[in-house]
């Protein structure tokens, strides 16, 4: 294991941005899962910073197609802090949540980082979902199936200004893998917005490791990539434990691939695990899975590679 950098676990026990309650229990479910030990049995520097603080969910019906619209911001602003700090020090912050809604906090940190260190940024969304829905077109007013478009620029200032610059990134910069389920009017803004999306159907004409080849293609030394795990990526049937399963998802072998293929660019600076949600798990297998591809994601592997 080559990463010298140490790990920073920030957990983000909160389901303010979902309508299904229970992901706020997601940190701790990785922690009994053993992240931490796991990661350090393979030489890593892992440092538990323990849970943001954050507004409690009053589990209230949208408003002006925003769920928690307040709550949402309070928590994403701890996370932005929380993230650059992590990043100013040297460390790899890995997010432990908590609802998809916290990558707004972390990504906005992330970009802030690399405009201020002049990297380049990757986004890597792995996701059943394109989270790209904006207040006008939500089915739902859930924050956690907006985050991209947030991050895009269009959201409330409140969101889309965390990092200083608006937007924070530019689609461009985004590759989402695993996608298969889209909302009518999220399906034609991610055409209008020219995102670049590798859906389940790609995955199944081209293959998993073609399509790792196209999402981590041009990457060079000076490339910051970021991976947000959205565990509803995976198919219901090995990851029971989420709170929006859509069928027909990557199967165990083809996340390993995944996983493994963006743990030898050898470029991994941060990374989101959200949407781990507990009260719908079996016996905390979902979140011993997520475990297991973390480790490989971090570069475990069955042999040493030439
Ligand atoms: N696209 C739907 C469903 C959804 C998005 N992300 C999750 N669920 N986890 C929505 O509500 O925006
Ligand atoms: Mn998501
Ligand atoms: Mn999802």
């Amino acid at each position: 294991m080559s990463l010298s950098r140490p790990l920073s676990l920030i957990g983000v026990p909160t389901d303010i941005g979902a309508s299904v309650r229970g992901a706020s229990m997601g940190p701790e479910a990785l922690r009994v899962a053993q992240l931490q030990a796991r990661l350090e049995a393979h030489g890593l520097t892992v440092h538990d910073l323990g849970n943001l603080p954050g507004p409690a969910n009053p589990w209230l019906p949208p408003r002006d197609g925003y769920r928690h619209l307040d709550e949402v911001v309070q928590w994403n602003r701890s996370v932005h802090d929380a993230v650059f700090e992590a990043l100013q020090r040297g460390h790899l912050p890995v997010m432990l949540g908590g609802d998809h809604c916290l990558a707004i906090g972390s990504i906005s940190a992330v970009a802030r980082h690399c405009r201020e260190q002049g990297k380049r940024l990757r986004v890597l969304w792995l996701d059943a979902h394109a989270d790209f829905n904006t207040s006008a077109i939500t089915p739902s007013g859930n924050v956690h199936g907006m985050p991209v478009a947030c991050l895009c620029g269009h959201g409330p200032a409140g969101l889309t200004t965390l990092g200083g610059v608006v937007p924070a990134i530019s689609p461009k910069v985004v590759r989402q893998i695993g996608i298969r389920s889209v909302d009518p009017g999220e399906k034609r803004f991610v055409h209008e917005q020219d995102l670049e999306v590798f859906d389940m159907r790609y995955i199944d004409e081209s293959g998993m490791r073609h399509t790792m080849e196209l999402a981590l293609a041009t990457l060079d030394e000076n490339t910051h990539l970021h991976v947000s795990f959205d565990v509803d990526f995976l198919d219901p049937d090995i990851a029971p434990g989420v709170g929006t399963t859509v069928p027909g998802g990557p199967t165990y072998r083809e996340a390993q691939l995944c996983m493994e293929m963006i743990a030898d660019t050898g470029r991994l600076a941060s990374l989101d695990v959200v949407e781990l949600n507990p009260a719908l798990d079996l016996r905390n297998r979902t979140a011993e899975l997520a475990v297991d591809l973390i480790e490989s994601l971090f570069g475990k592997s069955t042999l040493m590679r030439k």
